[in-house]
């Protein structure tokens, strides 16, 4: 085995070389990301470890890498959460770099510090700065300290009467956030300030019990605000990008069903706003590797959210429309090299739509493990599928319920939103129910074709009635 394979497009040797070497890497994961992450490998020759639970003994991710070992039975707590048992597994195998997908163990500070600590290569940023963006207090202070617009709010309220001075400095409505929440958990709306010393005392409660840290702070609520995300990338010296935007206010339940880039609503001065608010975020804080900043949009104001430190499920989109192999990237990163090509402005290349195929009841949203009896994915010009199903496979009930990613690529918006009809009219699986048919409705919603959603689009016109006609026009064919 030569020792490193070059990435087609790493700088040329002008360039300073790698600060580590990686040749061999754990993926600390499952599912559709784990193959994600086997594929970039085997493009950069490196060789690949998979980890798995009991119940995934026959999953795609064991087959596709090179080795896999078994870390524990079917809950997450005993298996993809066990960190031990994967450090064993890096150590028994040789593996030098580990890849933590997303969710899991992706965003545990305390995770990345064991891997460095055991000489393995962390593909992910600094564990500092995972801290940092972990805790939302300490995330907004240091943003507003950046310059990177933030919303009137305050630090860690330390009593009832302090929320309420703040409040009514702020101004009604406000929302209530744990500082160790995020991605909506631990989150309360207060709309009159009488309500809100109860409010306060009931979610310090729920955080405290959530998260073992009761910190809530205050923020002026936007009332329908759109999710926006923007794409960075940093490397370790000192130089930050942005890869564009990523539009993801179709959501329920602060789960995200589907994603498209680039936004349909910015304007190319506010798209260049808001990338360079992204890039000052991730310069603010030195930070490296792939990240996402997330915004909430609110007419043709912006606001920083939360940070990302982390390959995100919709990451697809934007390597559809900017051409870049985001997961290589991420590797090529953690080894120390600088952004090279990534360096160059990103111009959106056409439209990308990302479909997240559940296996779920379509109307109750109820998770549907079980067996996939028949499965045919959509393909042709455009089309993008990333799965780990096959025929005959068991959905096991432990873990998120994502079934496939299907993705298309299109010269523009109103092309990619036909071809993606297209595609979902192709798409067969059988066995268990799949929110296919949600999608289907969704894309003949006027609200949808025109681009003019927000982040409460999707639940504020949800028609159980008609989710079920496109459930039956698909079993009639
Ligand atoms: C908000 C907000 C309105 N105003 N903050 C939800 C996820 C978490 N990252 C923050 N979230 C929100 N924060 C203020 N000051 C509305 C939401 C929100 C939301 C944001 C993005 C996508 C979907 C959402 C659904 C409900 C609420």
């Amino acid at each position: 085995m030569p020792t490193k394979t070059p990435h087609p497009t790493a700088p040329r040797p002008s360039q300073p070389p790698p600060l580590r070497e990686i040749r061999k890497v754990l993926i600390a994961n499952r599912g559709e990301i784990a193959l994600r992450v086997i594929r970039a490998c085997r493009e950069l020759g490196l060789r690949t470890v998979a980890v798995y639970s009991t119940v995934d003994e026959h999953a795609l991710h064991v087959r596709f890498a090179d080795e896999a070992v078994c870390i524990g039975p079917g809950p997450s707590s005993q298996s993809y959460l066990n960190i031990k048992n994967i450090i064993a597994a890096a150590e028994l195998t040789g593996a030098d770099a580990v890849h933590p997908g997303y969710g899991f163990l992706s965003e545990r500070a305390e995770f990345a510090e064991i891997v460095q600590k055991c000489k393995l290569t962390f593909i992910g940023p600094d564990p500092v700065h995972m801290r940092v963006m972990g805790d939302k207090v300490t995330a907004r202070q240091t943003m507003e300290r950046s310059g990177v617009p933030v919303l009137p709010g305050t630090g860690v309220l330390t009593s009832a009467a302090h929320a309420v001075a703040e409040a009514e400095r702020i101004g009604l409505p406000v929302i209530l956030k744990a500082s160790a929440g995020g991605g909506g958990r631990g989150m309360k709306i207060v709309r009159d300030i009488k309500l809100l010393p109860q409010t306060l005392q009931t979610a310090q409660v729920e955080a405290l019990k959530a998260f073992g840290n009761g910190d809530m702070y205050i923020e002026r609520y936007v009332q329908s605000p759109r999710h926006v995300e923007v794409q960075v990338v940093a490397d370790q010296h000192g130089n930050a990008n942005h890869l564009l935007e990523r539009e993801c206010s179709v959501q329920r339940r602060h789960q995200k069903v589907l994603e498209e880039a680039p936004c349909s609503v910015l304007s190319e001065t506010l798209r260049r706003e808001m990338c360079a608010a992204a890039v000052q975020a991730a310069k603010a804080i030195g930070y490296h590797s792939l990240g996402t900043i997330e915004f909430l949009l609110d007419g043709d104001r912006f606001y920083f959210m939360e940070m990302n430190t982390r390959v995100q499920v919709e990451h697809c989109v934007t390597e559809m429309i900017t051409g870049v192999d985001l997961v290589q990237e991420q590797i090529r990163l953690a080894t120390g090299e600088p952004l090279g090509h990534l360096m160059r402005e990103f111009r959106p290349r056409g439209h990308a739509i990302e479909c997240r195929i559940n296996a779920e009841d379509p109307i109750k949203f109820i998770p549907q493990p079980g067996t996939i009896s028949a499965l045919h994915f959509p393909g042709g010009y455009g089309v993008r599928v990333d799965s780990h199903m096959y025929q005959g496979i068991t959905v096991p009930p432990f873990y998120d319920s994502m079934l496939a990613k299907l993705i298309v690529h299109a010269p523009d918006r109103q092309q990619a939103i036909r071809r993606m009809q297209r595609a979902l009219g192709e798409c067969v699986i059988e066995g268990i129910q799949t929110n296919i048919p949600l999608h289907r409705w969704l894309l003949k919603q006027p609200a949808f074709i025109s681009g003019k959603y927000d982040t409460h689009f999707l639940e504020a016109s949800l028609d159980p009635e008609a989710v079920r006609a496109e459930a039956d026009a698909e079993v009639q064919g």
